[in-house]
């Protein structure tokens, strides 16, 4: 039996129906989903084991979620919103995921949904979802900066509804991730570690977590940890990046939307924002699908590389200490990556003994 709110009776019905009271909808908003959400916390095998001190370390995979990415969790409230104000277009401005949710949760709303993204500079993956769900792709010959900006006075000017993270309902969903860690673990962890770009997602939390502490739910709250690309670091250098660089496109990002608001979240929770490197983002990415068997895309790793960085700094002590890492997307987004990290995969006639020659293999 299929429930009039979305989804089988008895199964998880979606951020909106599952979080309800905690969220700014009435029983007039049209509830567009994909059951987004509800998304597993994997405690860390090998790389939280391997840290020094002791670090219980857990990760919150927001690659499962329908379009592979945590942005589903802020698009099912943005477009519920703009469907119940009447919008019949979408829009935002997107290193990739973003255009890939807002495009199919623009689908299923009957929606059109328009995305900007820098040319060149966006996952094959990420465009073949938003070509996939019928979006109108423009990319632009800038940065994602320059794409947000076009965004941004075009859905003030004209009757188009904003999608990025600007748009507080995005963040109102995203928050609910933070409802997840609290309620998987039955208290919040002392560390919580994110990638940070247009840093919407670290605001998201640290207002999830200040929620379920005014609700009761939890006690105490984490310390935000924010982790930038070295050649996209704006809030670590403390001033706008013109030309920001790095392989992890989805964090490629010089001038973040919500600065003040996770500059914020991280001053108040007496947490830190860092660099990592390149480099580092790539053993961080190698290990989490090598030893963990999660396979996530490049900007997603970033907060890995920075958990691993600290803890080898000796930043989190002896203490027994909880650290949750969000994967914000999952790997199959970036191709491309994955098959750059590795030597051309060998090849060999159809012959069952040349195979087992080559394995070395003896009875
Ligand atoms: C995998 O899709 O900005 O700090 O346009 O796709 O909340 O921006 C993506 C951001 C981290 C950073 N990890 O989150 C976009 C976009 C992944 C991402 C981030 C993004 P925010």
């Amino acid at each position: 039996m299929v429930d009039a709110r979305g989804g089988p009776a008895g199964h998880w019905r979606g951020v909106i129906e599952e979080y309800r009271q905690y969220l700014p909808v009435t029983e007039q908003t049209p509830v567009v989903t994909l059951l987004e959400g509800d998304t597993p916390l994997i405690p860390s095998q090998v790389i939280g084991p391997q840290l020094p001190g002791s670090i219980d370390l857990y990760f919150k995979y927001e690659g499962v979620n329908p379009t592979a990415s945590f942005k589903d969790r802020g698009m099912t409230m943005a477009v519920s919103k703009a469907k119940e104000d009447g919008a019949q277009v979408t829009m935002c401005a997107s290193t990739g995921n973003t255009s890939a949710s807002a495009a199919a949760y623009s689908a299923i709303a009957g929606m059109q949904s328009v995305v900007l993204i820098p040319d060149g500079y966006v996952a094959l993956g990420k465009l073949s979802q938003a070509l996939a769900h019928g979006a109108r792709v423009i990319q632009i010959a800038g940065n994602f900066d320059d794409c947000l900006s076009i965004v941004c006075e075009i859905t003030d000017n004209y009757p188009v509804a904003l999608v990025n993270s600007l748009n507080p309902y995005r963040l109102e969903g995203q928050k609910t991730a933070a409802f997840e860690v609290c309620n998987a673990l039955g208290t919040p962890p002392d560390f919580h570690a994110l990638p940070v770009g247009n840093a919407g997602n670290i605001t998201a939390y640290w207002w999830g977590y200040k929620q379920y502490r005014e609700a009761g739910k939890i006690d105490c709250l984490p310390r935000m940890l924010g982790f930038q690309a070295a050649g996209a670091a704006p809030m670590v250098r403390g001033e706008p990046v013109a030309n920001p660089e790095t392989i992890a496109t989805a964090i490629r990002i010089g001038n973040p939307a919500r600065w003040q608001e996770a500059a914020a979240a991280v001053e108040e929770s007496g947490g830190l924002l860092r660099i990592v490197t390149d480099e580092e983002i790539l053993v961080a990415y190698r290990k989490l699908g090598s030893s963990e068997g999660i396979f996530v895309e490049p900007a997603s790793a970033a907060g890995v590389a920075g958990i691993i960085k600290l803890a080898t700094e000796g930043f989190f002590g002896d203490e027994p200490t909880v650290v949750v890492c969000t994967l914000t997307g999952h790997g199959l987004k970036d191709p491309d990556r994955a098959v750059a990290m590795v030597e051309e995969p060998e090849k060999a006639p159809a012959q069952t003994e040349t195979v087992v020659e080559m394995l070395g293999l003896a009875k």
